[in-house]
């Protein structure tokens, strides 16, 4: 078992809940990595324009980003070279990669595990040859030659709902039943990525990607049907329309409060991982909630090292 794995059962310590959650992860480097309770994915945009942070994190900035998400608390960092916000244009995979790769490569071995954000096959191939651990597709791995390159690599894939395509995803979302065919998407997808091979998948309904206001709540209210299942769930509503819309804030860097108190729901319902900006927030947040809904007697959590 590599030495820099070390850190981490301390890091999930606090993070562990009151009630069992099925997190786990094989990675592709045989990493058996196991946790109870919510765990805090780290974002960290390498693009000049994500919604809310694009063009903060480039070159060194991004490295310095990274390590203060993993100091904070993040059991994940997930780097992405291309938004995904609605309207976005697709970037070329050789300019998704150049962005992505160094900072794979510089944070390889740091303790912290690495995910890649990307649509594209040949994006995660060379992430996951630079050293990512597992692969996050908002377009949930419908593109058969992504179902090879996880399951080739031995990588766990994370299967995220998309309606349509992010240029015109928000133009008019439409469902009959949203919840339904969200989760028997999602199922159903993760079944086949299973069947192929793919080691460990974590399903997500993808807030915001081809979703109107009302959609995005009937998926948080039937949360609990997803989290019964056997797979863990992954929620990401950090800054996003959704927030602002509740809460009434248009500026996207001012909803970290918001995006905190959707992400408790979220774990409260079984979430197995929260994607966010402001970790350290999150971690603080959910460690409070966690130690609330700890049996009478548990040992408290301990501080981080
Ligand atoms: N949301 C975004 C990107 N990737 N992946 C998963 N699994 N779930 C999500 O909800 C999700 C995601 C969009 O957020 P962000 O990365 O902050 O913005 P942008 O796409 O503009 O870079």
């Amino acid at each position: 078992m590599p030495e820099r794995q070390a850190p981490w059962p301390q890091q999930l310590h606090r993070l562990t809940f009151g009630f069992p959650v099925p997190g786990g992860l094989r990675t592709p480097q045989g990493w058996e990595v196991t946790w109870r309770g919510c765990a805090v994915m780290g974002i960290l945009n390498v693009t000049p324009d994500s919604f809310s942070d694009g063009g903060r994190h480039l070159g060194a900035a991004a490295l310095t980003q990274a390590r203060a998400l993993r100091d904070a608390g993040a059991l994940i960092i997930d780097v992405g070279g291309e938004s995904t916000r609605p309207g976005a244009e697709p970037v070329p995979a050789e300019v998704e990669l150049d962005r992505v790769r160094p900072v794979l490569r510089a944070l390889v071995g740091e303790g912290v595990l690495l995910s890649v954000d990307t649509r594209k096959p040949e994006v995660a191939r060379a992430a996951l040859e630079a050293g990512a651990h597992l692969v996050n597709d908002v377009s949930g791995l419908r593109d058969p030659q992504m179902v090879q390159v996880c399951a080739g690599a031995g990588a766990p894939a994370c299967v995220m709902h998309m309606q349509g395509e992010p240029r015109t995803m928000q133009d008019a979302p439409h469902y009959a039943d949203v919840v339904a065919e969200v989760h028997g998407f999602l199922r159903a997808q993760a079944e086949r990525v299973r069947g192929a091979g793919v080691p460990a998948v974590l399903l997500d309904p993808g807030l915001g990607f081809g979703k109107t206001l009302e959609h995005n709540l009937a998926l948080l209210r039937a949360l609990p049907d997803l989290t019964a299942g056997e797979w863990p769930v992954l929620v990401g509503a950090s800054r996003k329309g959704l927030v602002g819309r509740l809460a009434d804030v248009p500026d996207p860097a001012q909803r970290d409060p918001g995006s905190v108190a959707l992400h408790l729901h979220a774990a409260r319902q079984g979430a197995a991982l929260v994607r966010v900006h402001a970790v350290a927030e999150h971690v603080q947040a959910l460690r409070v909630q966690a130690a609330l809904e700890s049996p009478p007697g548990a040992a408290p959590l301990q501080s981080p090292a």
